[in-house]
């Protein structure tokens, strides 16, 4: 399976990807992770990522298709993947769709929360980037820049067992326990396998 997360920061799509990547077998793929571990290892592509992330600004697409690009060509990630935080514009969708070529994305599942349930959240977790002037940019820069791209994944479609052809984006409500959540990810997710005869998407 090969699977995109999408929402607003703190929707919760770590959290959700951890246990959907253990149901199912899949790579876990979080770019936040990646640039926070770069951050910490000091190096050049995590000393210049480090000012965007703590302002909640998106780093720049270079650095996060340099890093997506080394990590989705281990082995390993043959088998299926999670993105989680990844692709967070249209341009980095596109170079996406790009690279991944016959190895197409098959599930993209928009976590929808509400902006105040989100800053509780976040405020709650703590990280450094989680204060709440940081958090009400992330969720502006999330309105500009990520948010397109529900449209550009609901325009997208792959072909049914009986030929019609569905969407690639289901939506979840992402409010509600973690386990409510999870299920409602695995309902969204079977929903789609049932409904895909195995061919490509397009648009
Ligand atoms: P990310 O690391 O992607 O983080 P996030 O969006 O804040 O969190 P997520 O949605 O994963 O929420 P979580 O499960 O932790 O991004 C951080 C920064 O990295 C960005 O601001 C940006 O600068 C940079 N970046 C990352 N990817 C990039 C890209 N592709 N391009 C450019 N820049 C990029 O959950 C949040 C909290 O809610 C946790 O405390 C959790 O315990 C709690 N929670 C989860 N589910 C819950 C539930 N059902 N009920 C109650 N609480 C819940």
């Amino acid at each position: 399976m090969r699977l995109i997360l999408l929402g607003p920061p703190g929707a919760g799509k770590g959290t959700q990807a951890e246990r959907v990547c253990a149901a199912h077998g899949l790579v876990h793929l979080s770019t936040g992770d990646l640039l926070r571990a770069a951050v910490k290892a000091g190096s050049d592509l995590g000393n210049e990522a480090k000012a965007f992330m703590d302002a909640g600004n998106l780093v720049p697409d270079t650095l996060v298709l340099a890093l997506v690009r080394e990590r989705l060509d281990q082995p390993d990630a043959e088998g299926g993947f999670l993105l989680d935080g990844f692709p967070r514009n249209v341009s980095q969708a596109e170079a996406l769709a790009e690279d991944l070529g016959a190895r197409a994305v098959e599930s993209v599942v928009h976590m929808k929360l509400e902006d105040e349930e989100i800053v509780r959240r976040l405020l709650g977790r703590g990280r450094k980037d989680d204060t709440e002037s940081v958090i009400r940019n992330r969720l502006q820069v999330y309105r500009d820049e990520t948010a397109p791209l529900i449209a550009y994944y609901q325009a997208q479609t792959v072909e049914g067992q009986s030929g019609e052809r569905h969407s690639l984006l289901r939506t979840i409500d992402a409010q509600g326990s973690m386990d409510e959540v999870f299920d409602r990810i695995q309902d969204a997710l079977s929903s789609q396998n049932s409904n895909q005869s195995g061919t490509g998407a397009s648009v």
